[in-house]
């Protein structure tokens, strides 16, 4: 749209105030067609606007755009590293890309991609992750730690337990993890976390962590496949969520944690996992690569692999896994 139009509309919306501008005005007004204004009207749709449009009446702004700023991240940021090194973008296809692209520019440790649209983020196994604008914490984060390969998966069960601090702080509701990387509230996936390695050999050069947070989506948001099975914090709390004090809070509890966890290593973050974890003690099923396996989960081993016990008493290592409740 071009950029004089969308102000004229703006304006136009602004003298209204509370009343409806129909089609046919904005049109007069603006000076194009009335489906020249339908589009407009989809532009800004898209761009956060909330409008109500109401059959011979016209068209209503009701919401404008939750629009966060990478300023309003930054100040009271108390982290040392992470986050300190903050891209900020407004559309992206995934914030993973573009950290991946950072981490082989050799970027610093903490350096973080946040984006108010992904359209094309991602889940684990090439799946996709639904991240429309303005509503959500899409972000990327890289990190160098010295540890070997098979240890990167413990990053994920740290992330998620800095995630499931974070929402307890900021939005003030407690959040259950479901191993390895979902996180839930009332029975609902509101994260999921994806980690990505860059890795030669033996050695990591640089761990992606991608977090996606549903935060301000209403439950209409959400595509049909997802209706039953997502929730946004805005939905559970009843109000909307600070996106960036979420933000902040997420780097503070990740810098503390993964600073704990250089030092001492797997055991005091699985300590604090153990207490956020939904489906120790249950029946699940786990679906690996190669098969699926159902059985109680007995809990996860100091290397951060999921134990199940199936019906003959044999106990599984799993490694990785969709898990059913
Ligand atoms: C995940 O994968 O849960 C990892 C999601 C990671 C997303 C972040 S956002 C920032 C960064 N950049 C990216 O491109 N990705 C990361 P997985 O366990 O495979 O779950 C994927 C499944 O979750 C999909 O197949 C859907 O069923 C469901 N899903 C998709 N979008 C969702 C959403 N917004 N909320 C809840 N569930 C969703």
């Amino acid at each position: 749209m071009q950029s004089e139009l969308r102000n004229k509309m703006l304006d136009a919306f602004t003298k209204a105030g509370e009343s409806y501008l129909s089609g046919q005005h904005l049109a007069d007004l603006i000076g194009c067609s009335r489906t020249a204004v339908w589009k407009h009207i989809e532009e800004l749709r898209k761009d956060g606007f909330e409008i109500e449009a109401v059959r011979k009446k016209g068209y209503r702004i009701i919401k404008t755009p939750k629009k966060m700023t990478a300023d309003e991240i930054r100040l009271g940021l108390t982290t040392e590293f992470i986050g300190r090194n903050l891209y900020y973008e407004e559309s992206v296809e995934s914030t993973q890309r573009i950290a991946h692209q950072l981490a082989s520019e050799n970027a610093p440790e903490g350096t973080v991609i946040l984006a108010e649209e992904q359209r094309a983020g991602k889940g684990r196994m090439d799946r996709k992750w639904h991240s429309p604008k303005y509503t959500g914490v899409w972000m990327s984060m890289i990190l160098k730690p010295n540890i070997p390969l098979t240890k990167a998966p413990q990053l994920t069960l740290l992330t998620a337990v800095a995630v499931a601090q974070a929402i307890e702080e900021a939005a003030g509701l407690s959040a259950e993890i479901k191993w390895p990387n979902d996180i839930l509230i009332n029975g609902k996936k509101v994260t999921g976390i994806l980690t990505e390695l860059q890795a030669e050999a033996d050695r990591i050069h640089s761990v992606i962590i991608g977090i996606g947070i549903n935060v301000n989506q209403k439950q209409a948001d959400f595509p049909i496949e997802l209706q039953e099975k997502a929730s946004s914090l805005a939905i559970e709390k009843g109000e909307d969520i600070s996106r960036a004090g979420l933000i902040k809070s997420i780097f503070k509890h990740f810098e503390k944690l993964y600073l704990l966890y250089l030092e001492k290593g797997f055991f005091p973050i699985k300590l604090l996992w153990e207490g956020y974890a939904v489906s120790i003690g249950k029946t699940i099923k786990a679906r690996t690569l190669t098969k699926v396996i159902e059985g109680k989960a007995l809990g996860i081993t100091d290397e951060g692999v999921l134990k199940l016990e199936d019906q003959t008493g044999e106990i599984h290592h799993v490694y990785s896994a969709d898990i059913e409740l």
